[in-house]
């Protein structure tokens, strides 16, 4: 929890996704709660069938009541994330997506036009909610190692000469830091991020991969010494597509934590939890984003 609502999030379109807006391709990138604690639940609750009715399917999910309660803890973490965040920006400025209208019937089976702009802040739709304990909030994960040796003595390959990839087995690779030994300073004007892109899938597979940094391990599925960065995840639908998209993890706190600022590459391993001869990666790289 803590990195899908702070680590990994400090910058709008990796909570909410990637923006989607006139002339974006479809699939842009889905946000850190969508791919991870919200996804699972999706697949925690449906049944364990290659198509997961009823959580576990897009066309079924709604008909399990569990649902709405799920979505709503969604839109309750959205509403926290937007305390968590201060004076920093909470939406994205662009009027194509804040005035982009959806349909609805209310009430009275009567058709109403709302627009993103009118949904984003819950006290204007008259309602708050409970101010509960945020256990999570006080958990910043504790660097297994510091200081690891990992990335500078890892006979892995350069990111460059590997991808495209199919992700039926672990994947490790080295990846270049374009920056390093950043200041406080430099850290705060630029979010360094992992951006894994090209990710292709198809929209009827259940599919989930995890992202390690610098796993110390000769074992590629031993993980006890690497460190968590994200995931990507996906519910099936019943209708198969190709998607074409990315992830973006936010990697400056991480590094910071496990002291390897002056590092000038990190050793990632991608992991394939579910359908991993189902997920091509197209390319790893670190971008820094003001
Ligand atoms: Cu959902």
């Amino acid at each position: 929890m803590y990195g899908e609502m702070v680590r990994n999030v400090s910058k709008l379109e990796d909570f909410y996704g990637a923006k989607y807006v006139v002339g974006t391709a479809p699939d842009p990138g889905p946000g850190s709660v969508e791919r991870g604690s919200h996804m699972a639940l999706h697949g925690w609750v449906g049944e364990n069938t290659p198509s997961g009715e009823d959580m576990g399917n897009f066309y079924s999910t709604a008909r399990d009541p569990i649902f709405y309660s799920h979505h709503t803890n969604v839109d309750r973490l959205w509403t926290v994330w937007r305390g968590l965040r201060g004076p920093k920006p909470k939406d994205f400025p662009d009027s194509d997506w804040l005035d982009a209208d959806f349909l609805f019937y209310d009430e009275n089976a009567q058709l109403v036009r709302v627009k993103v702009v009118d949904t984003l802040d819950n006290e204007k739709m008259g309602y708050v909610y409970q101010d509960v304990d945020l256990p999570w909030l006080k958990n910043r994960p504790l660097a297994r190692v510091k200081k690891s040796k990992a990335a500078s003595s890892s006979r892995a390959p350069a990111a460059e000469t590997v991808f495209p990839v199919k992700l039926d087995k672990v994947v490790k690779v080295l990846v270049k830091r374009p920056k390093k030994s950043r200041s406080k300073k430099d850290k705060e004007k630029e979010e360094e991020l992992l951006v894994i892109e090209g990710i292709e899938v198809d929209t009827a597979k259940f599919v989930k991969f995890d992202v390690f940094v610098n796993d110390e391990d000769d074992k590629p599925d031993e993980l006890d010494k690497a460190e968590y960065a994200g995931c990507y995840s996906q519910v099936p639908h019943k209708n198969s597509t190709k998607v074409k998209t990315k992830i973006r993890l936010g990697l400056t706190e991480l590094l910071e934590d496990l002291d390897v600022e002056d590092d000038d590459k990190i050793l990632v391993s991608l992991v394939p939890k579910a359908g991993g001869e189902d997920i091509t990666i197209g390319g790893i790289k670190i971008i820094y984003a003001s």
